[in-house]
This record gives C-alpha cells, sequence and structure tokens, in this order.
C-alpha cells in the first residue's frame, strides 16, 4: 500500500471576546480525514505570541509533514483568503490571549522584511471556486498572531524546502457577532468544503 501523503492543518483557538473560531472548528472536523491522496492531522493554537508558533513548530517536528497550512479567523473576510506573504511584524490591534499587547516589534530579530507562501495559491484558489465556494488571494495578514505564525512557518521552512506552507484565513462564521465592514460570514459547512477542495488541489 502506498503510504498517504501528510497534510498538518492548524486552527486558533477563539479570542477578541470571542467564544468561537471557525479555523478551530475546522481543525477539529478535519482531524484524521484522508482527501485525495493527503491524510490530514489537525492541532488548534493559543492566540498567544511565541507559545503559538512554538506549538505548530512542535508538531512539525513530530509528525513530519509534506505540507503546513496555518489557518485562522479574518472577520473582515467575505471569502476563504490564501495569503501570499507574511512581514516580519507584529503591530497588535488588540492584546493576545495572555494580555501581551505588541506594538512595532519583529517577530524574527534580523529576519527578512516579509516572506512568501510556498503554497499553490492559485490552484487552491481555483479549486474552492470550483465548488462554488468562494475564495481570493491576499496580500497581507495583518500583523498580529496569524501574520505571526505565518512567518514562524516559512522562515522555518526556508531549510526545509522538501516542505511547503502557508496560511489561509477564514471568514467568520454567521453565528458569530456580526462582521466588520459589511463583510459576509460563512457557514462551516461551505468553509470546510472550500479547504477540503484547496487540500485535494495539493497533489497537482
Ligand atoms: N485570527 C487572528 C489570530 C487568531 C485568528 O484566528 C489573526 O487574524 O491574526
Amino acid at each position: 500500500m502506498s503510504e498517504s501523503r501528510l497534510v498538518l492543518l492548524s486552527g486558533f483557538e477563539p479570542f477578541g471576546g470571542s467564544d468561537r473560531n471557525p479555523s478551530a472548528e475546522l481543525a477539529s472536523l478535519l482531524a484524521g480525514a484522508t482527501i485525495g491522496a493527503f491524510r490530514v492531522e489537525t492541532t488548534t493554537l493559543p492566540v498567544v505570541t511565541v507559545e503559538a508558533g512554538d506549538v505548530l513548530s512542535s508538531f512539525i517536528d513530530r509528525l513530519d509533514p509534506e505540507f503546513v497550512i496555518a489557518t485562522g479567523e479574518d472577520g473582515g473576510a467575505s471569502a476563504i483568503r490564501v495569503e501570499r506573504r507574511a512581514v516580519n511584524r507584529r503591530d497588535f490591534s488588540q492584546p493576545d490571549n495572555s494580555g501581551t499587547h505588541l506594538r512595532g516589534e519583529a517577530v524574527i530579530e534580523g529576519g527578512p522584511e516579509a516572506l512568501l507562501t510556498t503554497l499553490p495559491v492559485d490552484a487552491m484558489i481555483a479549486a474552492s471556486r470550483s465548488r462554488g465556494v468562494p475564495a481570493e488571494t491576499s496580500l497581507s495578514a495583518g500583523t498580529y498572531l496569524c501574520n505571526e505564525v505565518k512567518y514562524r512557518i516559512l522562515h522555518r521552512l526556508r531549510d526545509e524546502p522538501h516542505r511547503r506552507g502557508g496560511f489561509i484565513h477564514v471568514p467568520r462564521l454567521p453565528e458569530q457577532s456580526r462582521s466588520p465592514r459589511g463583510a459576509v460570514p460563512m457557514p462551516i459547512e461551505q468553509t470546510l468544503e472550500g479547504i477540503r477542495a484547496m487540500i485535494a488541489a495539493l497533489a497537482d
């Protein structure tokens, strides 16, 4: 039997006063899933500076995945957003879940200003859209925990070219508080379908 290829997908715990986070729900729905040639292992990260990246990195050590996809909630998104880059900057608009509020700091002192995803962004977006699930690319994962974790993964993966990785933002759930700037929330079933299509597209 041929061995399945491994995708490690992370979500984030709720933050900012919400009691849900669609990315954590995705992680629990996809735990142990088989999607085409891929087996999916998942974890949910704390919204805590440094710790989030450390937890994900220890999972990479343990599982040795071929793909690392971190996901998080973007209240301003109306589509699944495959992020193209991460910046070496912590500029939090609100404290993290441990109360730490950082502004104007580097994620990794001396690291490059920005790092680019190694995921096949266009193929992933096309795959989601082909299932009728809105998807788009984005050039900014913000300067909060999602950007931090994305930067940490991409910084690590520079020395591990056999592994590819990146970050996906997903819209809020209709059950959460209203999204800002008129953003349209997305039911978890739809988000799940889009992400499953994106994972299947990694095979090409
Ligand atoms: N979204 C936040 C952090 C955790 C999450 O799900 C962000 O966009 O940075």
